[in-house]
């Protein structure tokens, strides 16, 4: 593609409603494009190499298939996979996973909604209210005066990481792997902010909200506010948190406040953060009720329906490894057929005891090097070195086990959103 065409690509990746507005002028209509006239026609047209007959019915902020079919690529980010441009969803591939600390440009990105247009640190509040005794309103810089500033090493991981491999598939963003991330965030303690308002007797849940808007444009419905119980609130490894691996926080990943709830599903950690509401009950937010962020509170079959009254909140991630080398399909010489395999390794609110790799689809396995964490919540990084007995098609796996025993299956546990899945991960290895 042209500069300028990549140009506008970044402009939708970053602001669908902004490059809009550039490429067809402000319309008539908020929800439609109504009529392409002139400029905006023309441009499009060009952008996908004829005339458009039907223009008129292409609703606003539509991104053409011709220009999601294209590698986009999102600013200040490197290699990820893009799966959804409207709103921007898009993953790391695994061998990009293999710094110990996430780079910004290679940790995930998945939005609910449309990022907020103003990110502007200076002039950010942030609103501590509910069942609190004394309710706060905070600038960023009056956070890092009143409380303790801390840096932590944090994983995060989207409920939906490896949706992709459910079978019957299950509706949402085809996560594979990369969905995941483990960057070191510097900010202010929830707990420490919990304690200054003072939590009442009847607090129950906390409610998160953030700045971004609703994809439909109606000013009056929220993308995603999701909470989490008391006790996890007060963990003292949750961040509110302003600054990533020393420097600004991604537009994409929250800008310029967010938290950041390590071990639960990446939906806890509001990016845009605004307010904190303490509620006296189970938070009802958008993507917090029904089937949202939950997994049938029993084992079900595949396919199977479940009603919904059956579903469950997920709280603590399970157990799992990556192998972030080496890359899936890399070729080894058969003159040399050893190899020292490396990767990651994390258990929510627990910790990881062992990572064991195998080369003969899991029918023996060695003990893999793992490492203690840097501090609660943050990866563990495992290697281990193995020697494959002749020339052919081998894979690596690598399977995780927790501090409660609990193991990575071969298998997905199913479920009907598609979430929690934990099954090994395997890369493929030809010795040539
Ligand atoms: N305000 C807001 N916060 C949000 C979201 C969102 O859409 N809007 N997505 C959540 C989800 S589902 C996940 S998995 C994480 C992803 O964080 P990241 O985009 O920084 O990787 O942010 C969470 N926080
Ligand atoms: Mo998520």
């Amino acid at each position: 593609m042209s500069k300028k065409e990549t140009n506008l690509f970044e402009l939708y990746a970053e602001d669908p409603d902004k490059a809009d507005d550039i490429v067809f002028g402000r319309v008539p209509h908020p929800d439609r494009r109504g009529f392409l006239k002139g400029a905006g026609l023309a441009t499009m047209a060009a952008l996908l190499g004829g005339f458009i007959p039907f223009h008129r019915n292409m609703p606003a902020g539509f991104i053409p298939a011709a220009m999601a079919d294209q590698p986009m690529s999102i600013p200040g980010k490197d290699g990820l996979t893009v799966l959804n441009d409207r709103p921007v969803n898009a993953e790391t591939p695994a061998h990009l996973l293999d710094d110990d600390i996430t780079p910004v440009a290679r940790h995930f990105i998945r939005n609910n909604g449309i990022p907020p247009t103003d990110m502007d640190a200076a002039g950010w509040r942030l609103t501590v209210d509910g069942e609190v005794d004394s309710p706060i309103e905070m600038s960023i810089d009056e956070l890092k005066k009143e409380f303790e500033v801390i840096t932590l090493q944090l994983q995060l991981e989207c409920g939906g990481n490896g949706r992709s491999f459910f079978d019957p598939k299950a509706k949402g963003n085809q996560w594979t792997i990369g969905a995941v991330g483990c960057s070191e965030w510097t900010g202010v303690r929830l707990s420490d902010v919990l304690k200054r308002v003072g939590v009442k007797d009847s607090a129950v849940y906390t409610a998160h909200y953030g700045a971004d808007t609703h994809l439909s444009g109606d000013p009056s419905k929220l993308p995603i506010s999701r909470g989490v119980p008391i006790a996890k609130a007060m963990d003292p490894n949750n961040l509110i948190a302003f600054a990533i691996n020393g420097g600004p926080i991604h537009p994409m990943n929250g800008a310029p406040l967010r938290l950041v709830v390590p071990g639960w599903p990446g939906s806890c950690s509001q990016k845009w953060l605004k307010r904190i509401q303490i509620r006296d009950q189970v938070h009802d937010g958008p993507k917090m009720t029904g089937t949202s962020y939950r997994v049938p509170g029993y084992p079900v079959e595949p396919g199977e329906k479940v009603p919904k009254e059956d579903f469950e909140i997920i709280e603590s991630m399970p157990v799992k490894s990556l192998i972030t080398f080496p890359e899936s399909g890399v070729a080894v010489p058969a003159g040399a057929p050893e190899l020292t395999v490396r990767g990651h390794a994390w258990a929510g609110d627990d910790q990881v005891t062992a990572v064991d790799v195998s080369i003969d689809f899991g029918a023996t396995w060695v003990k893999a090097e793992l490492t203690q964490p840097r501090n609660p919540y943050a990866w563990q990084h495992f290697s281990a070195t193995v020697r494959f007995p002749m020339k052919g098609y081998y894979e690596v796996w690598a399977r995780a086990t927790d501090d409660k025993g609990r193991q990575q299956p071969f298998a997905i546990a199913w479920n009907p959103k598609g979430y929690l899945n934990n099954s090994m991960h395997r890369v493929a290895v030809r010795v040539a």
